[in-house]
């Protein structure tokens, strides 16, 4: 029997952050959630998620753009496709749209979700199999205050949630930024590793003072430290220093992660499905990293629990993953718009056994958090 896909819902859902979550180029008091539900022929529904950071502030798509872009042009290319043949109905998104990977990634993980539920496995092993359905998650701090900071740090350790934290920096003066790194390392000592994220805030020279500096007070990794563009400053900053640099903002595509191969741009590749265009091409972008020694990290946009779990399926099927993940996005909000949200224990995420990837939709909250639902209290 051949199954179709029917229809395709773009769905905008804010949802509230614990707090605030500065980065070097914006503060995030909430979170936009562009949800995907693929409706077949079959009675099957994938779901799939699309976020990104700040609008506009971070990547090249903006939450109304994916659902723009998704409603008008994505969506009516794959109505009336086979449902069953995830590969053929990429093919067929390029062949309609340039770019717009998030989107994209979005319609990948609703696919993938809908034939694993209908062949009854996990995504993961529509991918290839998982090698790990535990994965180690490290947390954010980024309260902008470093005694909250501290204390957070805390009290994730004596949880056993914890025991990576990963600092965002480069929104202040280097010297206040390097004093509140240098003061959090010193607290945890080596009780945890820290690492910082300068989302690309630096130049070049201001970056090896400040790498000087947070290499000597015991941070474990530099991500991102300049602009993505300019990979021969990541060489010679990888050259330089002992801690490793990790490129995220400059690896989207398997080209990228050549590119920087053959520079040694980077030490460690943060992976994330949104900027590859979903799981199939954050694996190519994951091999060619990997063929070229470089270690590996299972990144986030600060997804909710579906685009976080679809991440978590690509993730665990990676042969390699030195540098675990930061799959912690769910955590972050206040609410959640799944009846079966992830599970964190004992410094990893679990990996959901159902079928697809695993995961109910609470059809109360989706209502009561969509953007274009009926006006009440939020
Ligand atoms: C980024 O650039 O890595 C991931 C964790 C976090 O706090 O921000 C993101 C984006
Ligand atoms: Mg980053």
């Amino acid at each position: 029997m051949e199954v179709r896909i029917e229809t395709i819902e773009a769905i905008l859902v804010d949802l509230p952050t614990i707090r605030a979550h500065q980065l070097a180029m914006a503060v995030m008091q909430r979170q936009t959630l562009v949800i995907v539900r693929l409706r077949c022929s079959d009675g099957i529904e994938g779901l799939g998620e699309a976020t990104t950071i700040g609008g506009l502030a971070y990547g090249e798509e903006s939450p109304e753009g994916i659902k723009l872009a998704i409603d008008t042009y994505l969506a009516p290319a794959l109505a009336g496709q086979d449902a069953t043949n995830v590969r053929a109905a990429l093919a067929r998104l390029d062949q309609v749209a340039r770019g717009n990977r998030f989107a994209k990634s979005a319609l990948e993980t609703a696919l993938l979700d809908a034939q694993g539920k209908r062949l009854g496995v996990p995504v993961a092993t529509l991918v290839g199999g998982a090698v790990r359905t535990r994965l180690p998650v490290l947390w954010t701090l980024a309260s902008g205050d470093t005694a909250r900071d501290i204390d957070e740090a805390e009290a994730l350790l004596q949880a056993r949630r914890h025991n990576t934290f990963k600092l965002k920096i480069g929104r202040r003066e280097i010297a206040a930024d390097v004093a509140h790194v240098a003061r959090i390392k010193q607290a945890l000592g080596e009780r945890a590793r820290v690492t910082v994220d300068v989302n690309q805030a630096w130049n070049e020279a201001d970056a090896a003072g400040a790498i000087a500096r947070l290499e000597a007070a015991g941070v474990d990794l530099i991500e991102q430290p300049i602009p993505r563009a300019n990979l021969a400053g990541m060489a010679r900053l990888a050259a330089r220093f002992v801690v490793p640099i990790m490129a995220d903002e400059a690896v989207c595509t398997p080209e990228d992660a050549l590119d920087i191969a053959r520079l040694g741009a980077a030490d460690v590749l943060a992976l994330k499905i949104a900027k590859s265009g979903g799981i199939l091409e954050m694996t190519r972008t994951a091999a060619v990293g990997d063929a070229a020694g470089m270690a590996l990290y299972g990144g986030t946009m600060l997804e909710g629990s579906i685009g976080s779990i679809a991440s978590a399926h690509g993730f665990a099927a990676l042969p390699r993953l030195g540098w675990g993940t930061e799959l912690f996005g769910p955590l972050l909000l206040k609410d959640d718009i799944v009846a079966n949200p992830p599970r964190y224990d004992d410094f990893a995420l679990q990996l959901p056994a159902g079928p697809g990837l695993g995961l109910t939709l609470d059809e109360d909250k989706l209502e009561f958090y969509r953007r274009d639902g009926a006006p009440g209290p939020r």
